[in-house]
Parts: C-alpha cells; structure tokens; sequence
C-alpha cells in the first residue's frame, strides 16, 4: 500500500517537473529565437555569426607556447608546431545558396584536414541574399566565425560603358566554347578579377584563402598556411597551374601589352613574365594558376598597380566581349608585378577540383593523403609548374 501510495506521490512529481519544463521552454524559446535572427540578417547580410565556444575557450592542448620559429627554414617536412598566433586571415567563397551542400563537403574537408585547430572564419559572398538555411548549415559546420556579404548590384552587373547589346552578340557567338554563353559566368569571372577583396567584409582581413563548394582538400594541412604567407611576405600562393583555352582570352594578351605601355612603372623589375611570354613578349603562352584555390595577400590585390591593370582591362570589355577568366587575370598579374620570390606552391596541400588534382609526390609529405600521386596535374604537360620552377631566381640586391 505505501509503496503504492509513493509511486503515486512519485508519479505526481514527475508530472509537475514535466510540465514546468515544457513551460519554461516555451517561455525561452522566442527570445532565443529571436537572438538568432538578429544575428543572422542584417541589411547586408553583413553581420558575424560568432562562435561563443571558440572564442571563449581555452587553446587545445597540443597548442605549443609560442616559441621562435624561423619561418625562412619553412618547409612541410618538417612542419612549424601550432602556436596560438593567427594571422588576420579568412576564406573568402563565392557561392549561391543551391550550392550548400557540396559547401559543406567542402567544409568538413577544410575543417577536419586543417581549420578544426586553427578555427579562421569564413567570408561566404553571394549576388543575392542568403537564405536562413545556408547560414544554419554552413555556420554549425564552421569552427571559426562565419559572415554573409550581399555583392553590392555596381560589382555584379554591366558597367555604363559595355553594350549589353554587343555582349550578348558574344554569347552566341561563343556558344560553343564552355561557358561561352553563360552570362552569369562572366559576372562572375570579373568578380573574381576584381572586386571580391573589396567587400566590406573583407576589411579586416590580410590574407585570404579562396575556396568553392564541391572541392576536395586531400591531406592534413599541419601547419598554418596564413602563418607562413606573412611571415615569409607571399603575395601569392597557388596548387594547380595549367594552360587557358586560347578561345576566351583573344585579345587578353594585347591589351595587358598596353596596358605595360601606358604604365611601365608599375612592372616589377624583377618579374615573373618569362613564366607567362618570351624575351620580345610576343604573345601569352596561355599559362595561369588555377584561381579556384588561392592564397593571397588582400592588400596586393588592393594595390594601385592591381587596381589599374584591373580598372584598364575592365575598360577595354573583354570580360563580356570575350570571356575571360579571373585566372589568366590574376596569373598576368602575378608575372607583371610579383618576384618569383612571393609566390609559393602549397606543393604538400592535396586538393581535387574537378577534374583537375594537386596530389603530393614524396612520400613523406602523401602519407596524410588520400589521392594518388600518379594523378596530379603538375606531372602533366598540361601543368606550367615545373616552368614556374624552373624560373631564374632574383638576383640578390
Ligand atoms: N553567388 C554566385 N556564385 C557563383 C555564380 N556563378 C559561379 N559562382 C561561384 O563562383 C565560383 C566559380 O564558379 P564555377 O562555376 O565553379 O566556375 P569554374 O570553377 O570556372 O567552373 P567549374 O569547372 O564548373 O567549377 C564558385 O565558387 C561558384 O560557387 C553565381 O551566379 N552566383
Ligand atoms: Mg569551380
């Protein structure tokens, strides 16, 4: 009888705890919620989702205390051991909402094989607003910070002084040469060339690292890449270089002759054009690094002499009277302005973009991999990185 009596009782209490509970979430519930969408939409979309638990929390334990690394003896195998210095770096990725699911394959990827002990945010950029599902999805798979930008309409859209009429001619005409008809397609590749460092978003920030959804990271990247960028003063750093379609960039080349005529001052001495031309600069033997990885140093983009080759070839129209790429722009670029000294190949940073691998050779920087290293492009003559190698060094001052 007793026993029966205080399962009762027992049972009674249960049910009151039961049922505050269920009142006290519903209570909580639209503050909570509300929190949220503050947090997520903002006029821009411009606002930060901060992650409370890693900024708040303590560093992991492998963390070693800073100690003096030479980071001119760099190399990756024998790599820097973590410390709690970052540099003020983001990945910067242009993407549209339908693309999030292959964003977050992408994104285990970047986490597990690197960011998930060095927690960098994420800059997601996007010519029309995000929707409340890309930014849950995206941001409960980031370990750093993740921030939504809209492309202001004057960055994704015809200039005043392109015929649209012209344009469109093009896209017919090209409509046999990939993506020669796509009119997004050119938005974007001048995008790329020239305004995504722009963004507000991207004030802060000195170096940035491009991804795009769908991309594969291979290896264990066990060291900072951002790290090595400034400490070792890279402007540029690429996996992959191949040849361009001679199709999409016919006049590319001429017009970056001019534009080297109307400012000389603003080649290096010491360029890289021997990677990109002969001697006379003849002509552009179609070799680029493959922008849908970079590496790069934001202020270098942001430059003058940066601003006026891009400012000079938008001008001219070949982004919609032809189609040229954001790579062979940045390449000419890199040849035009940067030493050899300042780029870099992340030769150890396994990465597949369809249908394109940078896999690692030596042994002992694949054993982190998962790619074959018979299967990457630079073995290939397709590839322009043995070229790039192979280029004279600076002479010392
Ligand atoms: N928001 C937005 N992003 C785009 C659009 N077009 C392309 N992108 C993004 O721009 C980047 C380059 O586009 P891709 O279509 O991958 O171009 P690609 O790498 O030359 O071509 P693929 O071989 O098809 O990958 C990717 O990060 C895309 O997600 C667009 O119209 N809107
Ligand atoms: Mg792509």
């Amino acid at each position: 009888m007793a026993a029966g009596f205080l399962g009762r009782l027992n049972l009674r209490v249960l049910l009151v705890i039961i049922l505050l509970v269920v009142a006290v979430h519903y209570l909580i519930t639209p503050f909570v919620s509300e929190r949220f969408r503050h947090a997520t939409e903002d006029e821009d979309h411009a606002r930060i989702l901060v992650k409370p638990e890693v900024a708040a929390s303590a560093p992991p334990a492998a963390v070693v205390a800073a100690p003096a690394y030479d980071w001119s003896k760099f190399s990756p195998y024998d790599p820097p051991p973590r410390t709690e210095r970052r540099a003020k770096a983001c990945f910067v990725i242009l993407v549209r909402n339908s693309d999030v699911h292959d964003m977050r394959v992408t994104m285990r990827q970047l986490e597990d094989r690197f960011n998930k002990d060095y927690n960098y945010p994420y800059v997601f950029l996007n010519n029309e607003p995000f929707s409340d599902e890309f930014k849950q999805l995206t941001s409960s798979m980031a370990s750093g910070n993740t921030s939504y930008g809209l492309i202001p309409k004057e960055h994704w859209g015809y200039p005043p002084w392109i015929s649209q009429q012209k344009a469109a001619e093009t896209r017919e005409k090209m409509k046999d040469i990939i993506y020669g008809s796509s009119e997004s397609y050119r938005h974007m590749c001048r995008y790329e060339s020239g305004f995504f460092y722009r963004h507000p978003l991207m004030d802060q920030f000195d170096y940035y690292w491009r991804v795009e959804p769908g991309v594969d990271f291979l290896c264990d990247i066990r060291y900072d890449p951002f790290m090595l960028m400034q400490e070792r003063q890279l402007k540029y750093g690429f996996t992959i270089s191949l040849h361009e379609y001679r199709d999409t960039v016919p006049t590319l080349w001429k017009t970056t002759r001019e534009f080297m005529d109307k400012y000389p001052q603003h080649v290096a001495k010491h360029n890289t054009l021997p990677w990109v031309t002969d001697q006379a600069l003849t002509d552009y033997n179609m070799c680029h690094f493959w922008s849908n990885f970079e590496i790069g140093s934001v202020k270098w983009l942001r430059s003058e002499q940066y601003t006026a080759y891009f400012d000079f070839l938008d001008q001219s129209g070949g982004f919609f009277y032809e189609r040229w790429g954001d790579a062979p722009v940045h390449s000419l670029a890199v040849a035009m302005f940067l030493r050899k000294e300042e780029v870099h190949w992340f030769e150890d940073i396994g990465y597949f973009h369809g249908p394109f691998y940078n896999c690692p050779n030596p042994k002992a920087l694949n054993q982190h991999c998962h790619c074959n290293p018979k299967d990457s492009l630079h073995l290939s003559g397709w590839s322009c990185t043995k070229a790039w190698g192979e280029l004279p060094d600076t002479p010392k001052a």
